[in-house]
């Protein structure tokens, strides 16, 4: 009896084992993958066409994440736009390119970087979710749901 158990004991010590070698080259991928967090973006007034999209991506790997676009499907235009102060007043410029560092993060916030959302194609729900996608330079993308919160939202 005591034989019989331990070989059962081996024998689930060495399932374990292989299915920890299977998941690891799987493990490996998803380290590198960025992660996008907390993806929202603000109900337009009523009848609006405009409006921005916020989320913070973290990029584990170890090489830089440029993004050089986004497109939505709900708009016809999109934008990576950052608002900055300038003498007193409070204005948004289009950017171009930005950078998601090795190891590190790149949040997009009010009062700071933002997806500008031009040309709405129907009204938004909130609590709806709709597609983001990031375009990068290395013609890589980071597709991103986003949730809709209300117009007061910070
Ligand atoms: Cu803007």
């Amino acid at each position: 009896m005591k034989k019989l158990l331990s070989t059962v004991v081996l024998f689930v010590v060495a399932c374990a084992a292989v299915s920890l070698l299977r998941a690891q080259p799987v493990l490996a991928a998803e380290e590198t993958k960025p992660v996008v967090e907390n993806a929202w973006l603000r109900s337009p007034p009523p009848g609006g066409e405009v409006t921005a999209a916020y989320f913070t991506v973290r990029n584990p790997g170890s090489t830089a994440l440029v993004v050089r676009g986004v497109e939505s499907p709900v708009a016809m235009h999109a934008m990576l736009h950052e608002t900055t102060v300038v003498d007193g007043q409070s204005r948004m410029r289009e950017r171009e390119r930005l950078e998601i560092p090795p190891n590190g993060t790149l949040t997009l916030e009010p009062g700071g970087l933002h997806v500008m959302l031009h040309g709405l194609r129907r009204p938004l729900v909130v609590g709806e979710r709709v597609p983001l996608v990031l375009l990068l330079e290395d013609g890589g993308r980071i597709e991103i749901t986003a949730e809709v919160r209300p117009l007061g939202a910070r």
